[in-house]
C-alpha cells in the first residue's frame, strides 16, 4: 500500500504570496498544496494537505494522524517557536515529522533561532523557498 502523508502549514501560512515576497516569495498556499499533489503522485505517495491558525488543532491532527499516515511534512509558522503542546503531542504518538520552514530561520530575528519542533523532528528543511514541500516529500518517500 502507498505511503500516507499529512502535510500540514501553521499560522499565517494562508497568507502566502500576498506579502512579504522577498522572504517567503510569490506562491500562494493553494499553489504549494497543488504542488505537493503532484509532487506526491510522482513519487507514488498519497499527501492530504490542511492549515490552521490555531495551536491546539495541531496537537488533535497530530494525536489523530497516528495509525492513518506514516509521516507529517510540517511547517509549524510561528508555532515552530513557541509551541510546547506541539512537542509534547509529535513525541506523545512518537510521530515521524519533518519539520519545513520556507525562510532561513537561523539567518532571522534571535526569537526564530529555537524550534522546539526541530528537537523532535527526524528532519529540518530551512531557506529553500517552497521546494522545502517537495524535498519534505521525497524524504519520507525514501526512508
Ligand atoms: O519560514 C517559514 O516557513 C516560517 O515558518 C514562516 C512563519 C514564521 O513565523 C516562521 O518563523 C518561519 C510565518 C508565516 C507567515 O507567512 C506570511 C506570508 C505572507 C504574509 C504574511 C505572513
Amino acid at each position: 500500500m502507498s505511503k500516507k502523508i499529512l502535510v500540514l502549514n501553521g499560522p499565517n501560512l494562508n497568507l502566502l504570496g500576498t506579502r512579504q515576497p522577498e522572504v517567503y516569495g510569490h506562491t500562494n498556499l493553494a499553489d504549494v498544496e497543488e504542488m505537493c499533489r503532484k509532487k506526491a503522485e510522482a513519487l507514488g505517495i498519497t499527501v492530504e494537505c490542511r492549515q490552521s491558525n490555531h495551536e491546539g488543532q495541531f496537537v488533535d491532527w497530530i494525536q489523530d494522524a497516528k495509525g492513518k499516515f506514516d509521516g507529517i511534512v510540517f511547517n509549524p509558522g510561528a508555532f515552530t517557536h513557541t509551541s510546547v503542546a506541539i512537542h509534547d503531542a509529535i513525541i506523545g504518538v512518537e510521530a515521524k515529522v519533518i519539520e519545513v520552514h520556507i525562510s532561513n530561520i537561523h539567518q532571522r530575528e534571535t526569537f526564530r533561532h529555537l524550534s522546539y519542533v526541530s528537537k523532535v523532528a527526524v528532519g529540518v528543511i530551512a531557506g529553500l523557498g517552497v521546494i522545502g514541500y517537495e524535498l519534505g516529500l521525497e524524504a519520507m518517500a525514501r526512508m
